[in-house]
């Protein structure tokens, strides 16, 4: 097989219609995941900017039916903004077409999507500011209801158990008797975090296998740097990173945006005195999130939010730990034991989710 890694951007972007003629390119933002560059193109004096993406093919198998999934629910959601009078191209992501009209473009090697450029936004790694973090609360909450009566069952299931915490902690558990890398002695400590805390792991799918709470389309990956926000006025501009829609319950969503907005630092910070949850932060996106979804959302959902916190940054620790043992082959890494970092960061957070349990359900339930 030809080196993946080589492909030559003017060549691929000749398949898409754009306007204009290449300029540059640069690898763009912080995702863990596929390949992003922002691409420049001109026509005369004007510039034109746009999203290219290598799909990461090793993970995402069937990219035809992943951006099939894509192109469903970005016109769903489309057509929900227009119902309510908004601006759908400004306010949902679009999929530019190949001169084909396929929704993506396959080289041989390689599969590349192309998508519009928002521009004058930023997303953040670390969130300081309660105002943005309650508009992201308000971004999320807003895709929920935008695609509240989408049939999920149209839905390919991209990656299958995503969510599953209980498949996750097995996943682990087979690592760890394999222990390709010989790392295993070196993270004892977090490995008896993840088994003494391994009660955690069947909780928000016992819910919902009881029916205790709705099964729904979800986003499923609702880290802070999958939300653009508009640097002038700070306000939400749109949910990005539509790999893993899916099914799955809002605890799912509710709970990742916890996980990530809440870190007081990096999700890789090697220093444990700087990571703690930030409860202001948490009250900031609490109340954003419920305001959009009012009634959508019943006690007994509201109250799987919480333990959804616990539960996705649980799983996400579990993840990279997993992923630290076989050799930091899934999470893309930028230096030696980053996933080991991250995998920490992640269980000093549920220790203080945990401390704090009380006062979070409180919070959900006065708003
Ligand atoms: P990954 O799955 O690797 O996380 P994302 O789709 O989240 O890939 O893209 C990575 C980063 O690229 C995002 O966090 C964001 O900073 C930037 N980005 C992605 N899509 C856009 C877009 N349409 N406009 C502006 N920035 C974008
Ligand atoms: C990955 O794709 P990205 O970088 O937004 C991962 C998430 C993790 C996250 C941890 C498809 O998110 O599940 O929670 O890293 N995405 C996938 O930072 O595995
Ligand atoms: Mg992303």
């Amino acid at each position: 097989m030809k080196d993946a890694k080589k492909f030559d951007v003017v060549e691929i972007i000749e398949h898409f219609s754009l306007v204009g003629h290449f300029e540059g390119a640069i690898q763009y933002g912080n995702g863990y995941i596929n390949d992003t560059f922002l691409l420049i193109t001109r026509d005369g004096d004007e510039r034109y900017k746009y999203i290219l993406q290598r799909i990461n093919h090793n993970l995402f198998k069937d990219v035809a039916k992943l951006m099939n999934n894509i192109e469903l629910v970005t016109k769903f959601c489309k057509k929900s903004v227009i119902k309510l009078g908004g601006n759908p191209n400004k306010e949902v992501m679009s999929i530019i077409y190949t001169k084909e009209g396929k929704n993506f473009y396959f080289d041989g090697y390689n599969y590349f999507r192309m998508i519009t450029f928002i521009d004058n936004s930023f997303s953040y790694d670390i969130v300081s500011d309660e105002k943005v973090f309650y508009n992201s609360a308000v971004a999320f909450g807003k895709f929920a209801r935008l695609l509240d009566g989408f049939d999920a069952s149209k839905l390919y299931d991209v990656l299958p158990n995503f969510h599953d915490t209980r498949v996750r902690l097995e996943t682990f558990k087979k690592s760890l008797e394999k222990d390709v890398c010989n790392r295993k002695a070196e993270v004892e400590k977090e490995i008896n975090f993840v088994l003494e805390h391994a009660d955690l792991a069947p909780l928000l799918y016992d819910k919902l296998e009881k029916g205790e709470i709705p099964l729904r389309v979800t986003h499923n990956d609702t880290k802070c740097n999958n939300v653009l926000f508009d640097k002038d006025t700070k306000e939400a501009l749109a949910v990005i990173d539509l790999d893993t829609v899916m099914s799955g319950c809002l605890a799912f969503d509710f709970g990742d945006a916890i996980r990530s907005g809440c870190n007081s630092s990096t999700e890789d910070e090697k220093d444990l005195q700087k990571v703690y949850f930030r409860f202001d932060l948490y009250k900031a996106y609490a109340k954003g999130y419920l305001e959009v979804l009012g009634d959508l959302i019943n006690e007994e959902e509201k109250l799987s939010l919480p333990l959804g916190a616990i539960i996705m940054t649980y799983e996400c620790g579990v993840r990279f730990l997993t992923d630290y043992l076989d050799g930091d082959v899934y999470f893309k890494t930028s230096k030696p034991k980053q996933n080991l970092y991250r995998a920490r960061t992640q269980f000093k957070l549920v220790k203080d989710m945990l401390d704090l349990y009380e006062e979070m359900k409180e919070v959900i339930l006065n708003n």
